[in-house]
């Protein structure tokens, strides 16, 4: 899969994703991707991106021609997606679905939005959360991390098991590891029983006590 960021601000993706799983993934070769900085594109001497709204009002907007240009210049055939709270909301079933497309687009806003006029070059619209951030490159790696982790091949089998959440409707059962005791709190001790039908039947257990605790909605929709 290759993922195309348009951004102002090139300098934060190495940094996190040339970490981990999806640097890993771009060591196989299973994930590329690159940044186009809309700024390449301003035909403005100082190289401007953002003006004042029309109509007044605080901050500046991004301009249509620069960020639409950018867009174009990686070409048709990728599904652009533009980061901004309006969109639908990003979540586990969207992440599968992104992960099947060969090629991603993804768009990030900074300051108070974008031209309205830019929203044509767009194919659709994604929402990490109801939350205003400075720019959208956080919403962008987000996506990023919960969709090339889906592609075949970059999850190792046992880290594999662990994004089955969510994709069963339940939140993930608790987990525990070394030491058996810890500040006097024991481990339950079915999990030492080596019995795996027994455990797997504790942990289905303790996955749906969890979601009905902390998600109940999600039961509702299970
Ligand atoms: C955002 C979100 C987000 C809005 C103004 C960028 C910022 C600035 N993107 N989910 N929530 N974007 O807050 O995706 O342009």
């Amino acid at each position: 899969m290759r993922i195309d960021f348009v951004t102002l601000f090139p300098e934060m993706f190495e940094p996190v994703l040339g970490a981990s799983i999806l640097g890993r993934a771009r060591e196989k070769g299973l994930f590329e991707w690159a940044c186009v900085n809309p700024r390449d594109f301003s035909e403005d001497k100082h190289r401007k991106v953002d003006d004042r709204p029309f109509g007044g009002g605080p901050g500046m907007v991004m301009m249509a021609e620069p960020l639409a240009k950018a867009v174009e210049s990686v070409g048709k055939g990728p599904r652009v997606i533009f980061l901004s709270p309006q969109g639908e909301r990003f979540d586990d079933r969207k992440a599968a679905e992104l992960a099947r497309e060969e090629r991603l687009v993804l768009v990030c806003g900074h300051y108070e939005g974008v031209d309205e006029r830019v929203m044509s070059v767009f194919d659709e619209e994604l929402s990490i959360g109801d939350y205003v951030l400075t720019g959208g490159e956080l919403a962008a790696m987000v996506v990023a991390d919960a969709v090339v982790r889906r592609i075949p091949g970059v999850l190792k089998k046992d880290e594999a098991a662990e994004s089955e959440s969510f994709a069963s409707g339940l939140l993930d059962f608790p987990q525990y590891t070394r030491p058996r005791v810890w500040r006097g709190r024991e481990v339950p001790e079915q999990l030492f029983s080596g019995d795996h039908k027994k455990i797997a039947e504790w942990r289905r257990k303790a996955a749906r006590a969890a979601t009905r605790r902390k998600r109940p909605d999600l039961l509702s929709r299970a």
